[in-house]
């Protein structure tokens, strides 16, 4: 164990890239390297970029590493997809977009198609996160698709939350883009090549205003790299301003408390979902239909039945 973090702690990609295989692979017990990483990291700054498909996430990140290999980073991508709805080819076109960076030894990449992972989208990206911190990457970029749920995950995950959006959505983009501004420190409008783009940048600007938001928003062409220094030194203004002592003492206890909020939420709707499929159920259906008992009865004797579950699994380890 102890030969493995420090293989890692030297930045060793072998043992870093066989670790990102087998940590949280084990379902509900945690092993010791899960334990050591929830341990020795924290004070890294892990951001985050998300926003609709395809609007340019990859080709951001691309151009982003870049100018932070220039500033001497070394840098860590996960790049996750949590919808399922892609194929491997597209994950695999992340890894083409960035594959010029692939033979050097300042950045390290890694998808993640999490479908199916027990936990969703934000475990395996916290341990995949947690490793690259722990392997010396300064700071860790992480790509997500920006749809329902994930955009939430993703602030209880990732620092500093940049939203990509860009021109070209049609209306559909509107339901998105309301719930991704909320939880934008930078919105970066990618696509500014395009001739509606700076129509995009004037909407959101309006946004911010109209709610009294002090966000940056910025123009960028992710392709050509127009914009992208600029939304670095933005991204490293208000790293330096968060960089603080209380800030990072709190940013590990952050991410495990969501750690703690997201495992909890979903053990206990596992245990719940089998609970109702229980025996009991049949008669407890019966009883409501009759009057015979409450509905809030039911209620608390099921969740007294996925209480009485999640307590063996624990006991048994
Ligand atoms: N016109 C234009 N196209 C761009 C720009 N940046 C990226 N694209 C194109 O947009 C498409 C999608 O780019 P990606 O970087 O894969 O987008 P993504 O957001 O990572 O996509 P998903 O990971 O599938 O959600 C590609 O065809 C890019 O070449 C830009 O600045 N201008
Ligand atoms: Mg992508």
């Amino acid at each position: 164990m102890n030969e493995l973090v420090n293989k890692l702690r030297q930045g060793n990609r072998r043992a870093l890239a066989r670790a990102m295989s087998s940590v949280g692979a084990t379902g509900h017990a945690e092993s010791s390297l899960e334990v050591c990483l929830r341990e020795s990291t924290g004070q890294v700054p892990w951001w985050g970029f998300t926003g609709p498909p395809g609007v340019g996430k990859s080709t951001l990140l691309d151009a982003l590493l870049v100018h932070l290999r220039e500033h001497g980073r070394r840098v860590g991508v996960v790049a996750v997809d949590p919808t399922s709805t892609r194929s491997d080819g597209a994950l695999l076109g992340d890894r083409v977009r960035m594959m010029r960076h692939a033979v050097d030894d300042g950045v390290f990449i890694r998808s993640l198609a999490t479908h199916g992972h027990h936990g969703g989208l934000s475990d395996a990206t916290l341990h995949c996160a947690r490793l690259l911190e722990l392997a010396g990457y300064d700071p860790v970029l992480i790509e997500t698709v920006g749809v329902g749920q994930n955009e939430v995950e993703i602030r209880s995950v990732a620092d500093l939350c940049v939203v990509v959006l860009g021109p070209g959505y049609g209306d559909d983009i509107q339901l998105v883009k309301a719930g991704l501004l909320e939880i934008a420190d930078v919105v970066a409008v990618n696509k500014c090549d395009l001739p509606e783009a700076q129509r995009l940048v004037n909407e959101v600007r309006q946004e911010f205003a109209a709610a009294a938001r002090d966000i940056e928003v910025v123009a960028i062409e992710a392709k050509s790299g127009n914009g992208v220094p600029e939304l670095l030194q933005r991204l490293f203004e208000l790293d330096r301003a968060r960089r603080t002592e209380t800030a990072e003492a709190s940013r590990g206890r952050r991410r495990t408390l969501g750690e703690i909020r997201r495992r909890t939420e979903f053990s206990c709707r596992q245990a719940l979902g089998r609970a109702m499929t229980g025996p009991e159920v049949e008669q407890w259906i019966t009883k409501l239909n009759r009057g015979e008992c409450s509905l809030a009865t039911v209620i608390s004797r099921l969740a007294a039945l996925a209480l009485a579950e999640l307590q063996q699994e624990a006991d048994d380890g």
